[in-house]
Order: structure tokens, then sequence, then C-alpha cells
């Protein structure tokens, strides 16, 4: 179960963050009402969250899932591979020094965001991707393991990072999306597959037996809620913009 979440409201510059998405310019109002939105329902959870302030120096800075990985024995603040995002671990180290003690990092030339990290139990999933590097997922295995946890790497090649893709809803539900439905490693999970035409949707999150699915998804909505799960539909459009889902916007432990 998740005790606490760390998010931070989308800032005005977010019309200049990352994307290769087409799909236009977000409107900061809007998002900023989608960001209400998730928070409440992360209360509605139970979750106590930790809401950050805007931090217009960096456009991306609501996607908070991307500068640490937080396990329940320790922090391991993220190196991004993105030049634009760097500086974002630095704004957050603050706020996760409160919650913990064990604070690790990733460092040059090693680059992981955690957005391609997955934590199935006490084992978690990396991606290598345009943003995760070898060396940065090898710092991170070594980091794992000296607290008892264990990581494998996962090759991806179609979208930004491992979760764009892929999310564990616990009980050995994974949904899985595109290249990853018929990965090896990933046959031993109940498959929740996605299809083509909802595949942003393949980005959802449990907190504590809730499922956050992006509204607009019924057919994914619908295969989550048949194994069991009481889902809350929240409209991502302005964040979609940026190629962000609703992982990236918490960090939850
Ligand atoms: C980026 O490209 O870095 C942001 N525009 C989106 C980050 C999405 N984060 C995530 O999937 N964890």
């Amino acid at each position: 179960m998740f005790k606490n979440a760390i998010v931070r409201i989308p800032c005005e510059n977010m019309v200049n963050g990352i994307t290769e998405s087409k799909l236009g310019i977000p409107d900061h109002k809007q998002a900023v009402e989608q960001h209400e939105k998730y928070i409440e329902a992360l209360i509605k959870c139970g979750v106590n969250v930790t809401i950050l302030p805007p931090d217009n120096n960096f456009p991306d800075s609501t996607f908070v899932e991307d500068t640490a990985l937080l396990t329940p024995h320790c922090a391991i603040i993220s190196n991004s591979g993105a030049e634009s995002r760097k500086g974002e671990v630095e704004e957050i180290k603050e706020t996760i020094r409160k919650f913990y003690e064990n604070i690790e990092y990733i460092r040059n030339p090693g680059t992981i965001e955690p957005g391609d990290i997955m934590m199935v139990g006490t084992h978690f999933y990396i991606g290598l991707s345009k943003r995760t590097n070898m060396n940065g997922a090898e710092q991170m295995i070594s980091i794992l393991k000296r607290y008892g946890m264990t990581g494998s790497v996962v090759t991806l090649e179609n979208v930004l990072h491992l979760k764009t893709g892929l999310s564990y809803l616990e009980k050995n539900n994974l949904v899985s999306a595109g290249e990853f439905v018929s990965k090896p490693e990933f046959q031993k999970f109940n498959l929740l597959k996605v299809d083509d035409d909802e595949s942003y949707a393949a980005n959802c999150i449990w907190v504590n037996e809730i499922v956050f699915v992006a509204d607009g998804f019924s057919k994914i909505r619908k295969q989550i809620e048949d194994a069991g799960y009481e889902t809350i539909a929240l409209d991502m459009s302005e964040f979609r913009k940026l190629d962000g889902g609703l992982s990236c916007l918490s960090l939850r432990f």
C-alpha cells in the first residue's frame, strides 16, 4: 500500500516541455485543473499528498516520477537523460529527505528516468531507452542489490519510457501494449492487452487497490474492471501533449 505521494503543480512554462507527439501546445489552465482532479483521486485512495509549487525553470517539472525511484528501503535520485530535465532533481531532494534517511544517487555517465522503471514486488524492470542507458541501469541494479532488492533490463524501441507501454497492477496483472505484449519476460503475468488504438492508456497506475486510467479509453478500462478493480478515469489531454501519462505525475511510496 502507498502511504505518500509527491506531486508538482504544472508550471506556465510547460508549453515549452519536451514532446514528440503532434497534439499541439498544452493549455496551462486546463492542465492545472486536470492536475487538481489527479490530486483528489490520490486523496480518495488514502494517500497523503505533498504538493510542490510550480517550477517555471523546468518545463517538464510536473512529471516528478522521473526524478527518483522511491523504494521501501531507500530513495534513489535519478539522472535524467534529457539536458533540460537534469536540474529537476535538485529541486526535489529536500522534499525526499523529509521521508528518507537512505538516499542514493545515479551519477554520470549513467542516466536513468524512473518512467523506465516498473516495480513488481521487490524486483524492478528497467527499460533501456533514449533516456536510460546501460550504465545507469547497472548503477541502479547494484544499489537495489545492496538493499535486498533486484533489477533486470528490458529493451525497448518504440516508446519513450518502459511504462509508456506497461503498467503493473499487482496480483500478477500486467497491462501491456505494443512491443511489450510478446516479450518473453512478461509472459508469466496475466496480460491485459491494450489495443493499438488505445495505446496511450497502457500507462495507468494502481493506487491502493484502485486503478487510475486515462479517460476516453473504454476497452482497456473495462478489461481492468473485469479483472476486479475499481477504476477512476482522469482527463489527461494536456499532459498527453507532452508525452506524459498518469504514472509520470507522482512519486508514490
Ligand atoms: C519528457 O519528455 O521528459 C516529458 N515531456 C514527459 C515525461 C514523461 N514521464 C514519464 O513517462 N515518466
